[in-house]
């Protein structure tokens, strides 16, 4: 492959020449030679990049002279998908490119379909971040991303007889949209010891000794606007061993092997992404990993700001740091080194500069993902951290003490040490204490960390310091790029394409819920959308599925909170139902397609069931004579960005289903509405605002509502046996062997009937069908769900992620947009 592209280097064959057709015939011959898809691919990213490179380095100037206050946006996840379709509708001549294309013969859809995604991230956190570093661009902030280059991204999934098989996802082989940094590097430092010593001024001196370095190689990626001609930067880093390192008495003494297994250690850093989500392990290399990370954007960052010749206590004016989760969490730890050890400031002036310059956003409430470090792991690997943390919690705890002198037991529920065997360093409440504001991501889950797991940290420090930027998602991507046609019949009505840049222009759409024109035009799209969608299930399953189905999908990663196995038990109720009408009354029943996809954590063996349940449900429903077209059951392999392009605009129905309490936000609802799917949900994350916004007749809700979850999981523990009657025969089915082996989902079904049905599945399952029952009846009036169709997308303007990042500028970070103008 890498050959290919060698060779399309040295034919001669300029990147704008594929672009505008101007192909010399030496070259036409020449392409025959080699994978002319992937050929064109390249070129016209490498004439796209061209473009970019321009207006970035000119961003990049323009910011370092105006020197305004930047936002540095630290996430260990950026799933960024594929860059090409993006390039070029912010460069702006995707019109010509595909015309150029089409002159040489090739679709402009199949060369964008040849670029590996960039699947740099597990899922809601890693493609929010994306969003935010598309929007951030667009509104011209200055702002840079920093993140970890890895080598694998997330697993690539294959299902093999119904059982998830993860697969490396290498991605480096050609990728054209990074710019190794050979000169721009950090040496980063771990293990060894502390010396505190004395100098000779009777000045106390702290320095970290010894252990052993890497390398962090910097690898710049341009982030382009829409519609503007500012690109940001995204500065991902690669480990690699320090030339200190490298030990060449080794070496030359004949010790080869140990000389280059010292390499592969420290390339292992940034080696591969992992793979869980929301689960907490505990792992070295991932400490290891978030530390080399913020080690490295922290030099960097600070370097940058000592080029300015300003104060120290101007740093937060310069500079507002997001921790995207607590995984950088240790980047305050971090500079209040840099600021005491390095700089020789203050334990308190340094404490100031550092509160002052963070955020933290929180996206999850599940206690198994908030991040524990033990105290020995910490002391062997990061001695001098170590000792900072201890002090960071002796100051806070002090204060605390002082405050509430009665409440003796406060100091230990709050304490950034937790006293157990042996003793844990709490990431979040180090990454409450060390920012200014702490936030959730959908007004739900903001009240909930206040009331709940972050409860006395709002007595501590008063509400204000807590707040609520409820989650948004780009329109260029999730509308315009995977569903051009809904995105262009907006356009026309709206007299134009400004509504990506302001979404809130949807509501102009209303008028036209009772145009018929209008609506057939939306129907059309939406079915087209679904063919384009049953083509690619066709192609990678095998199974055909009509178009005039009701699409029902849910696609997200598989976990137990999501509840997949409360969509899949309903699905069988259905089967059943559909078995036991006689053929007549089976005319009756509207078509269904239920669609799943989404990607377990290797090591969650639950999860991993579901998928198995799923995929065999589908071996035999879709095999069954009697059911025909009236049901289909599709695992679609390997769900990630570029799939969700595909998938999200052929939806009528998908299902955002958590126990209510349990999903931060969720993302893919917005998506889904805003390309006219509709959606069943729980009173959970952001379902509860979308509903809001677009009213409660155009949602379909169910289920237990949050306040009562406590409550009724005590229940199934002290009250009696509480299996939903018509669960339990889905269960009797599955006991039964109907799905095979049936031994397989005895744990699925055990966690429900036996172990206290932690997520509420069968608590839920009576209004989920009813619900479900609910969307057959109103599929059938076309008329009615259209308008619900328009409507909602009419309303979906505050989802978008340039309304979140401005409340971002406005309310954390406080900056403001660097003007363009049109002379730059
Ligand atoms: C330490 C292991 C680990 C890895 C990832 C713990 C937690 C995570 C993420 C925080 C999980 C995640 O992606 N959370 C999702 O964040 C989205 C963006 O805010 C929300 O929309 C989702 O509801 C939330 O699950």
């Amino acid at each position: 492959f890498e050959a290919c592209i060698t060779d399309v280097g040295n034919s001669g064959l300029r990147a704008e020449d594929l672009i505008t057709g101007r192909m010399r015939p030496a070259c036409r011959d020449h392409i025959g030679k080699i994978p002319i898809q992937l050929a064109a691919y390249s070129g016209t990213a490498l004439a796209f990049r061209d473009r970019l490179i321009i207006d970035w380095n000119k961003t990049q100037q323009r910011q370092t002279f105006d020197d305004q206050k930047r936002i540095y946006y630290l996430s260990l996840e950026f799933l960024m998908g594929r860059t090409l379709d993006n390039a070029m509708l912010n460069v702006g001549l995707k019109k010509v490119a595909k015309e150029g294309l089409d002159d040489l013969g090739f679709r402009i859809e199949d060369v964008i379909n040849q670029e590996h995604d960039a699947a740099l991230g597990n899922g809601g956190l890693g493609r929010l971040a994306a969003c935010f570093l598309d929007s951030l661009a667009s509104l011209n902030y200055p702002a840079w991303g920093y993140g970890l280059r890895y080598r694998y991204g997330i697993f690539k999934q294959d299902i093999e007889n119904g059982y998830q098989v993860e697969i490396p996802d290498y991605w480096l082989d050609f990728n054209p949209w990074e710019f190794a940094r050979h000169d721009v590097t950090v040496d980063v430092q771990f293990y060894g010891w502390v010396n505190k010593h004395t100098d000779d001024d009777g000045k106390q001196v702290v320095s970290w000794q010894d252990g052993e370095l890497v390398t962090a190689v910097a690898y710049d990626v341009p982030i382009p606007g829409y519609g503007t001609s500012t690109v940001n930067n995204l500065r991902l880093w690669s480990s690699k061993a320090s030339s200190g390192e490298f030990d060449f008495s080794k070496f030359n003494s004949g010790d080869y092997e140990s000389a280059v297994a010292d390499q592969q250690r420290a390339e292992t850093i940034s080696a591969v992404l992992y793979p869980n989500d929301n689960l907490e392990r505990g792992k070295e290399l991932r400490l290891k990993q978030q530390y080399f990370w913020c080690a490295a954007s922290l030099h960097d960052i600070v370097r940058r700001f000592k080029k300015t010749q300003r104060k120290w206590s101007e740093f937060p004016d310069q500079v507002a740091i997001q921790l995207n989760d607590t995984h950088p969490t240790l980047a305050i730890v971090e500079l209040q080194r840099i600021l005491i050890d390095k700089e020789g400031l203050e334990w308190d002036v340094a404490w100031g500069i550092v509160t002052k310059t963070f955020g933290y956003t929180n996206h999850t409430v599940l206690p198994e993902a908030l991040e524990k470090w033990s105290v020995p792991l910490f002391q062997n690997l990061l001695p001098r951290h170590l000792q900072i943390i201890y002090d960071i919690n002796l100051f806070f705890l002090q204060g605390v003490e002082r405050r509430f002198p009665k409440d003796r037991e406060m100091l230990g529920r709050v304490s950034i040490i937790e006293e157990s065997q042996p003793k844990m360093v709490r990431m979040a409440y180090l990454a409450i204490v060390g920012s200014h504001k702490v936030n959730g991501v959908a007004e739900l889950h903001s009240d909930l960390i206040k009331t709940t797991i972050f409860k006395d940290f709002v007595k501590i420090y008063g509400p204000d310091k807590f707040t609520n930027v409820t989650n948004g998602i780009t329109p260029r991507r999730w509308l315009h790029q995977a569903n051009p046609r809904l995105s262009e019949l907006i356009a026309s009505k709206l007299g134009g394409y400004d509504f990506l840049k302001d979404l809130t222009l949807l509501n102009k759409l209303e008028p036209f819920v009772d145009d018929k024109d209008f609506k057939k035009e939306w129907a059309e799209i939406k079915y087209a959308n679904k063919v384009r969608l049953a083509q690619h299930i066709l192609k990678t399953t095998g199974v055909s599925v009509n178009p005039k189905a009701l699409f029902d999908v849910q696609v997200k990663r598989i976990h137990e909170y999501k509840r997949q196995q409360l969509n899949i038990f309903g699905v069988i109720r259905r089967y059943l139902t559909i078995k036991a009408l006689k053929p007549e009354e089976r005319k009756k029943v509207l078509p269904r397609v239920s669609i799943f996809g989404g990607k377990a954590a290797p090591g969650y063996w639950m999860a991993k069931t579901i998928i198995h349940l799923i995929n065999k449900v589908g071996e035999v429903v879709n095999n069954d004579p009697d059911v025909g077209d009236l049901l289909k059951v599709i695992f679609i392999e390997d769900y990630n960005v570029s799939k969700a392009e595909i998938i999200t605009p052929a939806s009528d129905i998908s299902e955002h289903i958590s126990t209510a309490g349990t999903e931060a936000s969720g993302t893919s609802n917005m998506k889904f509405v805003l390309n006219g799917g509709l959606i069943i949900g729980t009173l959970d994350g952001a379902n509860i605002e979308i509903t809001r916004e677009i009213g409660e007749q155009n949602v379909f809700l169910f289920g237990n509502l949050s306040e009562d979850v406590e409550d009724l999981r005590h229940n199934h523990f002290y009250g009696e046996s509480h299996v939903d009657p018509e669960l339990a025969k889905v269960f009797d089915t599955i006991k039964a062997g109907t799905f095979g082996d049936e031994g397989a989902f005895s744990a699925l079904i055990a966690a429900i009937a036996e172990h206290g049905d932690y997520y509420l599945v069968s608590d839920d399952f009576h209004s989920y069908c009813s619900t479900q029952d609910l969307i057959d009846e109103s599929y059938k009036n076309q008329d009615e769900w259209l308008s619900k169709s328009i409507l909602s997308v009419a309303r979906m303007g505050f989802f978008t992620s340039d309304r979140c990042i401005n409340e971002y500028a406005d309310s954390i970070w406080n900056i403001e947009p660097l003007q363009v103008k049109d002379e730059d």
